[in-house]
């Protein structure tokens, strides 16, 4: 495939200022007419019209009315030289939604007509100049069987609508907005919606609507509530109002992606929307409220101002996932009142950087490693990565964190009064931020949009009595990555404190200070290596640093057991005594991967109790802290990785916390009855969290009085959070009751799309408790024909494949091979229907070289076969080929 490089970037000698586009919908034959007025670019060099097109029948196309004299054809690129300042292209051309398995461009879902544009399925509808830096004003006319499809709908406002001959119907939309390709949108289907009218913050009346099929009309009220809510966020926070007459969402069932930001027409798979109490757990509904925040918010960062190419992903994705970042936890912290705010805070930063080093760590440490802003890629679709969105953000809350919420205020009102209606870079985002902020200097900072890899920051203290100094070294190395030897060093805030021997945070003084201050300070390290020097101390101190993970990086401290168990007993950030719990666990599960330990620490158990038994933390604190960390992330920190070891090292760690801390547990589950009917709330979906975590362990443990506790609660649950919770941990276990559990569930809801992905999403994920219990491979194999799956579904294949390959890596990485074989052939019959999906699946196996040689023996091949496979779609065949380089 070809590379296509960040540094040849031109701009268009044609761009686009009008679209009049027309849509005769059918199933199988839809006719899209296109007429768009080009204009000649006076920034750029002479040159030929350029558009893109794929997967269409080209029908005709003229220029002013005549057939082109000069044309070009090469592959998806047509080139037409023309001549004055503007012209008339008209192109119509025929698509076939129905044989449209990518759900990239026009396609159909349960009978209704849906379209997905980023990044390029534009281009799949009408030959276009399919590029972010093209923003035009379109105007949408659709065509449709009024039977069939009575809701049409594309973005901006309806201006017109009405009857046709057949049994056909239309409606007309005008956006008023400029926009990229990208964000164009049609709907056509068999709808309702859910509306609202508010008032904006400059009094206007807008029109909010979900639409769903009808019977969902139930499930909306959550995503609604979460859209006004972000509505409110942006005015408060940052000032930004939503520009538009009518705002809508529109949830269908298979889609590729989470959601989709389309100007004025979001369009969002059925998870991010629906939500009841009987289907939705909490975790399920926060999802949604995220979600619909997040596309809310690429309103002004995203749509008002755009990219300028998809190399600039992070300017609107970073930025994007920052800002839904801080509404969520300013929601969370809203609804936990002033004494538990801190705290509702801390578990969503918990949340959020969990995420991280799941997801993105090790995607940093891989073949596929990249800046946030890639200088190059095959295929774009494989960039929506969680190092654009993730580390992204970590690097916009790094400015917000140097520039302080004043100034990043500051910086963004600018964006905005430079660029509303731009496409634009980072460099102009960075660049805007140190304007605003009296020429703050931000060069440096630069270097994590350019430099690849997890930073590790060293840190080690010296104490000197005679003085009371206690000098911290902090250093900073960046591992290689692909293309990229050597690294320079980078701007990384610390967030250090310092806790006294009584457990109390001290008042800070560095050296040259002339009196003490806060107890968290920022520490700028901006070289290979410097000292702090902090003075005033009467006794050596505790370090607690990164407090609220303030670096997206790997901080490497030589802490014994005694001072993990100190700091997860009385460091004062609530982030950091989570992450001393969460070190703590790690070098315990690990140290048994590696035959190290055979039992539990004694002293581990103690300061898992002490947490466990401290009802003044917060129950979904202490859920939190005492969830081991991800397996992923483990299997990350493991050289070489053993998953079979690690496994077998998670199930003897969670059976023994289950039995030596059982009276504990049963404690909590007895001391955390939520009463009242379900309602979405932090802090009863805390104690929800914290009793499903005591079912698990108990269930881990095997013991009788902890399994026959989860049968009772899985039989008496009135919400889907305390239903899915006891399943979970009786599947996750050696309950005899498991398989009847399973069906019981099965049976409730089997009608019910979206909870039938948690029920196969369990059996793919489930350990192996017993000896000859049932390989998940086996379960796996039985499920891909049960009639509600379907490899057309991405949901079905997120929940099943996915999680078997991703998230069950104890099961996936058989000896023998077998479960590699089977990701080779899925891969293989996911890629022929749809690319982005099979490439999602083919990245679980990218970080093969992390394996055991013995396990790299039989990975190999495999990946050879996929990248060999007749017909290979550029999005696999660059996620397998980098694998293989
Ligand atoms: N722009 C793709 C979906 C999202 O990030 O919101
Ligand atoms: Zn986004």
């Amino acid at each position: 495939p070809q590379t296509i490089q960040r540094a040849d970037y031109q701009p268009l000698s044609w761009t686009v200022d009008t679209v009049d586009l027309h849509f005769a919908l059918d199933a199988g034959a839809t006719v899209v007419t296109n007429r768009m007025r080009c204009v000649r670019n006076p920034d750029a060099a002479p040159g030929p019209i350029r558009l893109w097109g794929e997967a269409m029948e080209r029908l005709e196309l003229t220029v002013d009315g005549a057939q082109p004299v000069a044309l070009r054809e090469t592959g998806a690129l047509l080139e037409i030289d023309a001549a004055g300042e503007s012209v008339m292209v008209e192109v119509r051309t025929r698509v076939d939604p129905r044989a449209n398995t990518t759900l990239s461009g026009l396609y159909l879902s349960s009978g209704g007509f849906f379209t997905q544009c980023e990044a390029e399925g534009f281009r799949r509808i009408t030959w276009f100049p399919d590029r972010p830096d093209v923003m035009a004003r379109y105007t949408v006319t659709l065509e449709a069987d009024r039977e069939a499809c009575p809701v049409l709908l594309s973005n901006g406002n309806l201006v017109g609508q009405g009857e046709l001959p057949n049994g056909r119907h239309y409606a007309k939309w005008e956006d008023p907005f400029p926009k990229p390709s990208y964000l164009f949108a049609l709907v056509a289907a068999r709808l309702v919606a859910l509306e609202r009218k508010v008032r904006t913050l400059s009094g206007r009346e807008v029109l909010l609507q979900v639409w769903v099929e009808e019977g969902n009309l139930d499930r909306c009220e959550h995503a609604m509530e979460a859209l006004v809510n972000s509505m409110r966020w942006d005015e408060e926070t940052f000032g930004l109002e939503l520009d538009l007459d009518r705002f809508m969402i529109v949830a269908v069932a298979d889609f590729n992606m989470g959601a989709m930001e389309n100007k004025g027409l979001n369009i969002f798979n059925t998870k991010f929307v629906l939500a009841k109490p009987d289907t939705a757990t909490d975790v399920d509904y926060e999802n949604v409220e995220s979600v619909v925040a997040h596309e809310y918010f690429h309103n002004w960062t995203g749509n008002r101002v755009t990219c300028r190419d998809w190399f600039q992903l992070t300017l609107k994705e970073g930025l994007t996932v920052f800002r839904d970042q801080q509404f969520s936890a300013d929601m969370l912290a809203r609804a936990a009142g002033p004494e538990g705010a801190a705290s509702a805070r801390a578990v969503k930063r918990i949340d959020d950087v969990r995420v991280l080093r799941a997801a993105q760590f090790p995607e940093d440490g891989g073949p596929m490693a990249h800046p946030i802003r890639p200088d190059s890629y095959q295929e774009i679709n494989n960039f929506y990565t969680a190092t654009v969105y993730e580390k992204g953000a970590e690097v916009i809350r790094m400015l917000h964190t140097l520039l302080g919420q004043e100034g990043f205020r500051n910086g963004m009102d600018l964006y905005f009064s430079y660029f509303d209606g731009q496409a634009v870079t980072c460099d102009d985002f960075v660049e805007v931020m140190s304007e605003a902020n009296n020429g703050f200097d931000l060069d440096q900072f630069m270097r994590w949009y350019s430099q690849a890899g997890t930073p590790r920051v060293k840190a080690s203290g010296t104490w000197n009595a005679a003085d009371g100094c206690y000098a911290l070294t902090l250093s900073q190395h960046t591992p290689a990555t692909p293309g990229q030897p050597d690294k320079l060093p980078l701007v990384i805030p610390v967030a250090v404190g310092l806790i006294g021997p009584d457990g109390r945070d001290l008042p800070l003084r560095l050296e040259g200070e002339t009196q003490a201050g806060a107890t968290t300070r920022v520490l700028k390290l901006t070289e290979e290596a410097q000292v702090f020097r902090f003075i005033g101390l009467a006794a050596e101190p505790v370090p607690s640093l990164l407090r609220g993970f303030s670096a997206p990086v790997i901080l490497e401290l030589d802490e014994d057991d005694a001072r993990l168990a100190f700091r997860m007993a009385h460091d004062a950030d609530p982030f950091n005594r989570w992450d001393a719990a969460q070190r703590y666990a790690e070098r315990v599960v690990l140290a048994m991967a590696g035959g190290a330990s055979a039992g539990l620490p004694q002293a581990f158990v103690n300061a898992f109790r002490a947490l466990l038994a401290d009802t003044r933390l917060d129950p979904a604190f202490r859920a939190q802290a005492l969830a081991l960390p991800a397996e992923p992330y483990l299997l990350e920190r493991m050289s070489p990785a053993d998953p079979g070891a690690l496994r077998t090292a998670l199930i003897a760690v969670m059976g023994a916390l289950g039995r030596e801390l059982a009276g504990d547990w049963l404690r909590v589950v007895d001391g955390m009855q939520v009463s009242g009917p379900y309602r979405y709330h932090p802090g009863d979906a805390g104690k929800r969290a914290l009793v499903n975590l005591a079912l698990r362990y108990l269930c881990a443990g095997g013991q009788p009085s902890g399994l026959a506790l989860a049968e009772a609660r899985f039989a008496a649950a009135t919400n889907m959070t305390e239903r899915f919770g006891a399943l979970a941990a009786l599947v996750q276990s050696s309950s005899p009751a498991r398989g009847a559990a399973l069906l019981a569930f099965h049976a409730r809801y089997r009608n019910d799309a979206l909870v039938l992905d948690k029920w196969f999403a369990l059996q793919a994920g489930a350990w192996r408790w017993e000896e000859g219990g049932e390989p998940a491979l086996d379960r796996v194999r039985v499920l891909l024909s049960d009639p509600a799956f379907s490899l057309a579904n991405p949901n079905k294949v997120y929940a099943l494949l996915g999680t078997y390959f991703r998230a069950n890596p104890g099961e996936f990485h058989l000896a023998d091979g077998s479960g590699y074989a089977f990701w080779a052939d899925q891969v293989i019959a996911l890629d022929a229907r749809n690319p982005q999906v099979a490439a999602r699946m083919a990245r679980a196996l990218e970080n093969w070289r992390h394996y055991a040689p013995a396990l790299q023996a039989r990975i190999r091949p495999q990946l050879e076969r996929v990248l060999a496979s007749p017909g290979l779609s550029p999005d696999v065949a660059e996620i397998v080929g980098k694998a293989l380089q």
